[in-house]
């Protein structure tokens, strides 16, 4: 893993960036787990974000569910939105928040997909399409729950377990979002402009504000198209460079409350960067079942580092989400004063 101190720049949108190296976890050196285990936890502890490499899913199975995603987002509008609450366009949640994103968000059970009347507005061949999903969610998941298994070790947790078999159970409430960013539009300049005059709004469009994921751990892919951005502690913002080999995985709220806070979720966004091509994300959300109680293990909550949450479920967190806004904080509300 290499890490390197950041080196603020000065972009010309003015949004002071950094270039880093983010840790990178190779998931076919397993021969010394305990190395490994460490590693993932200093990544979490440290950006609660990493790029995993040699992740073991099949490329197939990705090319797959990227060529169904481009194939649905490729449809006319009119039919694109016929798939509709599943389908979504520039507008994020019920509160008001939006992005220069399109979307689909399936959940774990397939059940939206699985109501004949969506999936046909999703694939010609709906049952191919599900095939294509739940064979793409099964792999992703078991890197998830290598991942925890692994964070769990490299914690001292003793069942290591713990987290994964929150992503396993049958009941559990994991999401698939397939995000599609168009080209960015290039700027027409003024006719009558000064030198360095040109609007630049449209070189700093948002495609997904500002958040955290409100789950367990992310596991994300995208094409070859730059975008996402992840903040530092420090409020500085770091582009995250594309790799379609790779995956990229962030800490969510739900662990940094069962790691009490030894993890931070991670808050980043993905910004509109390419002209040429758009972008096309696929983010699996690993998440308990809605009655899970989402508390840290008592290895973590010690007369020194005591408990900074409060006990919940899985589903007074959600609801508190889909109350707020995008870019809130809503883990704050469970904190202990
Ligand atoms: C962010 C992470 C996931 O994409 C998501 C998003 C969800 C949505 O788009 O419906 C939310 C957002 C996300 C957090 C705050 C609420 C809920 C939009 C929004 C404004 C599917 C999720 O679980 O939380």
């Amino acid at each position: 893993m290499v890490l390197a101190s950041p080196k603020p720049i000065r972009s010309s949108d003015g949004i002071l960036s950094t270039t880093v190296e983010l840790p990178v976890v190779d998931l076919n050196k397993k021969g010394d787990r305990s190395v490994l285990s460490k590693l993932i936890v200093k990544a979490c502890e440290d950006f609660g974000f990493f790029k995993v490499i040699n992740h073991g899913v099949n490329q197939e199975t990705i090319a797959r569910m990227e060529e169904a995603a481009m194939g649905f987002f490729g449809k006319p509008m009119s039919q694109k939105k016929m798939a509709a609450p599943v389908y979504g366009c520039k507008n994020i949640g019920f509160n008001g928040d939006v992005g220069e994103v399109e979307y689909l968000l399936l959940n774990n059970n397939n059940a939206t997909v699985n109501s004949s009347s969506i999936a046909h507005h999703i694939s010609n061949d709906p049952s191919n399409f599900r095939c294509i999903v739940s064979e793409y969610t099964q792999e992703v998941t078991e890197v998830a729950c290598e991942i925890l298994e692994l964070m769990a070790e490299g914690l001292g947790v003793p069942d290591t377990s713990l987290f994964s078999k929150l992503i396993r159970d049958s009941e559990s409430d994991s999401l698939l979002r397939l995000n599609h960013y168009p080209p960015l539009p290039i700027p027409i300049p003024p006719i009558h402009h000064c030198t360095n005059d040109f609007d630049n709004s449209s070189n700093n469009k948002v495609g997904f504000g500002e958040h955290s994921d409100p789950q367990i751990l992310t596991i994300l892919r995208s094409n070859d198209v730059a975008g996402l951005q992840i903040s530092l502690q420090d409020g500085l913002w770091v582009p995250v460079i594309p790799d379609p080999s790779a995956f990229f995985v962030n800490v969510g709220d739900v662990l940094e409350v069962m790691t009490n806070g030894r993890f931070a979720s991670v808050r980043h966004r993905a910004m509109m960067t390419n002209s040429q091509k758009s972008r096309m994300s696929m983010a699996y959300f690993g998440a308990p079942p809605l009655t899970a109680r989402i508390v840290a293990p008592p290895v973590l909550v010690t007369p020194q580092t005591p408990s900074l949450f409060r006990p919940f479920t899985w589903a007074d967190y959600k609801k508190a989400t889909y109350s707020l806004r995008l870019g809130d904080t809503r883990i704050d509300l469970f904190r202990n004063r």
